[in-house]
């Protein structure tokens, strides 16, 4: 039964019919898919990787730098029915169209208000400080037109938003490591602050940030402050707690009135997930959504679709390579308490 379903199978959440573990496109790389329902039809907004040498380094002091995952545009996909034709839409934003940014556009998200899209994503800006942008367009494939300064406030990587049944709208973003969390400071870049991902081992680990957005999408509405993930006894997760703590990669959804704040927690390559009673927490630690893919990084996001929940996310199925990734999409199921079952990608 593994076997038919083809490299990745699935210990838990058997997928429908059709072939879902398969990579969505394979005439591109894409990797870090946010997925959402735009006008009844399925979109899902990735990095576009693409190969090529590493770029250079910046400065010695910016060490893991990330200089393999070098893109330079956003291409856009969308389908009718998650397991159908995907269609991938042309370049919906290119670097050379946003005057603050240098290098290495990272995981994007996009949202809906009031006819217009906004596209957000991370770059670095010609420092090579990772700023978050925005960008619009009247259509969900774009092309989007990016404003022309990063949103003020805003830094490190991979934004996602969250829009609330009450209309309110929320960004999670942040990134350790080459995602630069650590290097700010109360809003400030200080790039050559700490190296590396972790604070000490006993203190509280990072957690993502978030804001609450403005009513046109553009910016943020208070400054951005850290979450709260607590484990079981109310305490924070702590930085040595490589299997739990937060590295990158966050994505919100609501499921039965409840909060789900996941994420990546890098170097031990899990997606692990936190509930919370308000979307911008205290969070407890619940455990994991999806066990280690193929390839170094792990990225997803959670989205409803025709009456069954869907996990995207990304491995390096197609190439080998940690850098040059496709997505895929399986089932996502819960209990009856809502937790998630873990999707295990199991190498056959
Ligand atoms: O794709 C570049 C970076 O790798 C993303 O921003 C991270 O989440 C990781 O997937």
């Amino acid at each position: 039964a593994l076997a038919a379903l083809g490299t990745y199978a699935y210990a838990e959440a058997p997928p429908p019919a059709g072939n879902v573990h398969a990579p969505l496109v394979e005439e591109i790389y894409t990797a870090d898919p946010s997925a959402h329902v735009f006008a009844g039809k399925l979109y899902v907004y990735p990095s576009h990787d693409i190969e090529g040498p590493p770029l250079p380094d910046i400065a010695p002091f910016l060490n893991s730098q990330g200089n393999a995952f070098k893109m330079r545009d956003y291409r856009v996909l969308s389908m009718d029915h998650v397991g159908g034709p995907v269609t991938i839409h042309p370049v919906a934003l290119d670097i050379k169209d946003v005057p603050w940014a240098a290098r290495q556009m990272w995981a994007p998200d996009a949202a809906f208000r009031n006819g217009t899209y906004y596209l957000y994503f991370p770059a670095k800006d010609w420092q090579g400080a990772f700023r978050i942008g925005v960008a619009t367009s009247s259509s969900p494939a774009g092309p989007f037109k990016a404003q022309p300064q990063p949103i003020q406030g805003s830094f490190s990587i991979d934004p996602s938003v969250f829009t609330d049944d009450d209309g309110r709208s929320y960004m999670y973003f942040g990134g350790l490591s080459g995602g630069q969390l650590q290097k700010t400071v109360d809003g400030v870049f200080h790039p050559g602050g700490p190296r590396e991902a972790d604070r000490a081992p006993l203190e509280a680990a990072y957690t993502p940030m978030v804001a609450p957005m403005t009513d046109d999408m553009l910016g943020f509405a208070k400054p951005a402050r850290a979450v709260d993930i607590l484990d079981a006894d109310g305490k924070p997760i702590r930085a040595d707690d490589a299997q739990r703590r937060f590295f990158e990669g966050t994505w919100m959804h609501k499921y039965r009135g409840r909060y789900y704040l996941s994420y990546s927690t890098g170097g031990t390559h899990f997606i692990a997930y936190a509930i919370g009673d308000s979307p911008t927490g205290p969070f407890t630690y619940q455990g994991r959504v999806l066990e280690p893919v193929d390839g170094w990084t792990t990225h997803h996001s959670i989205v409803e679709y025709e009456g069954q929940w869907w996990l995207f996310y990304a491995d390096s199925h197609l190439s080998g390579k940690t850098w040059l990734r496709n997505v895929k999409v399986a089932p996502l199921e819960y209990d009856a308490e809502g937790r998630i079952k873990t999707v295990k990608p199991i190498v056959t």
